[in-house]
C-alpha cells in the first residue's frame, strides 16, 4: 500500500464549488528535483545530450518513487517501468497496489506534489465556463467507482519478431485496479457543458518538462474522442488508498476501456478541444503502422483496447493428475462474454469458469479450468471473446511498436506434465 497513514476523503455535500475565471493557475509545488533520476543522477538544463526517460535503475533495485512497492512481484525493466510478474498475478479480482505495473514516459514528479492532494488544481478549457478547480471543489461534485483494467499499449511486445522499439514487456504491463473520484460528465455538467464544435478529452500530465527540449516533443497530453466523456473519471483513490505518486496522485483522468496512455497521472489541465493534441506522444507516437513506417496523425491512435486473456498458472511445469489451469482476461472497452481454453494450442477448446464477482464492464476476471493431464508436453492457449462476439485472434498483427497484441497463440505457455 502506497501508505500506512491512512486518512478517508470526506465528500462535503454543502461546499459549493467555486470557479475562478482568470488566467489558468499553474500548478503548484512541482518542483525541478523531479529530474532527479532515482539515484542515476540529475538530468535537468540546457545541457540535455544524454537525457533519456528510460534511465537504468540502480542493480535492479526499485527507485525511491515506487519503494513501497512488492520487489518480489515486479520486473525492473528501468527506474520508470516496472512489470508485474507473470506468475506474481493471482486469482483475485483486483491487482494489488504494490503489484501493478508502473510506466512513466518522463521520470515522475517530486513526492511532494501528493504531500496537499486538495490543494491541487486543474484547469479546464472548452467548457461553458472555463476555469480552475481545486482537488477539494472536485470532491464536492460527485464521486463513483469504477473498476478497470490498466494496460499499457506495448503490453505483449516482446513477442513481436522484428524487434519492436520500447520496453520488451511480455503480459505484466497490466492490472485490474478500482478507481475513485468523479465523473468528468459530471464536473462539466456544473460547468454548463462541453462547447460546441468540441472533439477530443485532451489532458495534460504535470510533468515539469525539462528545459531546452521542445515541450512537445516530450509532454504528456493525449486526446481521446469526447465519445469517452461517458466512462472518463477524475480519480483520486486507487484500491480504496489516496492515489500515489506511482499512479499519477493527486489527480489522474481515467478513461476505462482505453488503453495505459490515455490515463494521463497528475492531470493538470483538461480542455474539450476541436483537433487534437499536437503533442508528439498523440500525433506521431501510439499511432499502429506497418514495420518500418514511421508514425503519423492518419494512423489509428491506441485508444479502445481489444479483447484479450492468457493464461497465469501453471507456467512451465504441472504434476500428473488432476490440475486448476488460471489466468485473466477482460473484453476490453466491451463486457467480457467467455473464455475458453486449449491443451492442445488451439486443436480443441473447453470453456473455463469464470471467478470471483463481476466487476463490470472494463474490469478483468480471473478465470480456471480443471484438467486431468497426463505426463507429455502441452501448449497451454486461452482464447477470450467479448460480450459483442468478438474473439481474440490467433495471431498477432505485426506493427512497428508492437502495440495492441492480443493474438492467442503467442500468449500461450509450454507445460511439461511428469
Ligand atoms: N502524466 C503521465 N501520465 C501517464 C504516463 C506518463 O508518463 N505521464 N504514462 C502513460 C502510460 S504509457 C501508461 S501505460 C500508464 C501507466 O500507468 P501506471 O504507471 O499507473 O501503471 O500511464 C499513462 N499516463
Ligand atoms: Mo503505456
Amino acid at each position: 500500500m502506497p501508505t500506512r497513514t491512512r486518512r478517508r476523503l470526506v465528500v462535503s455535500a454543502t461546499n459549493k464549488p467555486v470557479f475562478s475565471s482568470g488566467p489558468a493557475a499553474e500548478p503548484v509545488n512541482l518542483e525541478r528535483r523531479q529530474w532527479l533520476l532515482g539515484s542515476a543522477g540529475v538530468v535537468a538544463g540546457a545541457g540535455l545530450m544524454g537525457w533519456s526517460p528510460l534511465a537504468l535503475a540502480q542493480d535492479g533495485a526499485l527507485p525511491d518513487y515506487v519503494g513501497w512497492k512488492d520487489p518480489e512481484a515486479l520486473i525492473v525493466h528501468s527506474a520508470n517501468t516496472l512489470e508485474t510478474r507473470r506468475d506474481a498475478i493471482g486469482r483475485g479480482v483486483l491487482t494489488p497496489s504494490d503489484q501493478l505495473f508502473v510506466r512513466n514516459n518522463l521520470p515522475a514528479p517530486g513526492n511532494d506534489i501528493v504531500a496537499d492532494p486538495d490543494g491541487w488544481t486543474l484547469d479546464i478549457l472548452g467548457a461553458g465556463q472555463s476555469g480552475s478547480v481545486s482537488l477539494k471543489q472536485l470532491k464536492t461534485m460527485g464521486v463513483e467507482t469504477v473498476v478497470s483494467v490498466l494496460q499499457c499499449s506495448g503490453n505483449g511486445r516482446k513477442f513481436f519478431p522484428h524487434g519492436a522499439s520500447g520496453t520488451q514487456w511480455e503480459v505484466g504491463a497490466a492490472g485490474c485496479v478500482a478507481w475513485t473520484g468523479v465523473p468528468l460528465r459530471e464536473v462539466v455538467r456544473e460547468l454548463g457543458g462541453v462547447m460546441e464544435g468540441m472533439n477530443y478529452i485532451t489532458a495534460t500530465g504535470g510533468e515539469i518538462l525539462p528545459e531546452g527540449l521542445d515541450p512537445k516533443s516530450v509532454m504528456v497530453e493525449r486526446s481521446v474522442p469526447l465519445a469517452a466523456l461517458e466512462q472518463a473519471l477524475l480519480a483520486w483513490e486507487m484500491n480504496d488508498d489516496p492515489l500515489s505518486l506511482a499512479h499519477g496522485g493527486p489527480l489522474r483522468l481515467v478513461v476505462p476501456g482505453y488503453f495505459g496512455v490515455n490515463n494521463v497521472k497528475y492531470v493538470r489541465q483538461i480542455a474539450f478541444t476541436a483537433e487534437q493534441s499536437d503533442a508528439k506522444i498523440q500525433s506521431s507516437g501510439y499511432r499502429v503502422r506497418e514495420v518500418g513506417v514511421e508514425g503519423a496523425p492518419d494512423q489509428p491512435s491506441m485508444w479502445e483496447m481489444p479483447v484479450k486473456s492468457w493464461i497465469t498458472s501453471p507456467l512451465t511445469t504441472a504434476a500428473a493428475g488432476r490440475t486448476l489451469i488460471y489466468g485473466v482476461a477482460f473484453g476490453g472497452n466491451q463486457a467480457l462474454g467467455k473464455v475458453e481454453v486449449s491443451l492442445d494450442d488451439g486443436g480443441s477448446w473447453a470453456e473455463a469458469r469464470l471467478l470471483g464477482p463481476d466487476l463490470g464492464r472494463f474490469a478483468w476476471r480471473p478465470f480456471v479450468l480443471a484438467a486431468e493431464l497426463a505426463p507429455g508436453e502441452y501448449r497451454v492457449v486461452s482464447r477470450a471473446t467479448d460480450a459483442q462476439g468478438q474473439a481474440q485472434p490467433p495471431e498477432r498483427t505485426d506493427n512497428e511498436r508492437g502495440y495492441g497484441h492480443n493474438g492467442w497463440k503467442d500468449h500461450g505457455v509450454s507445460l511439461t506434465v511428469a
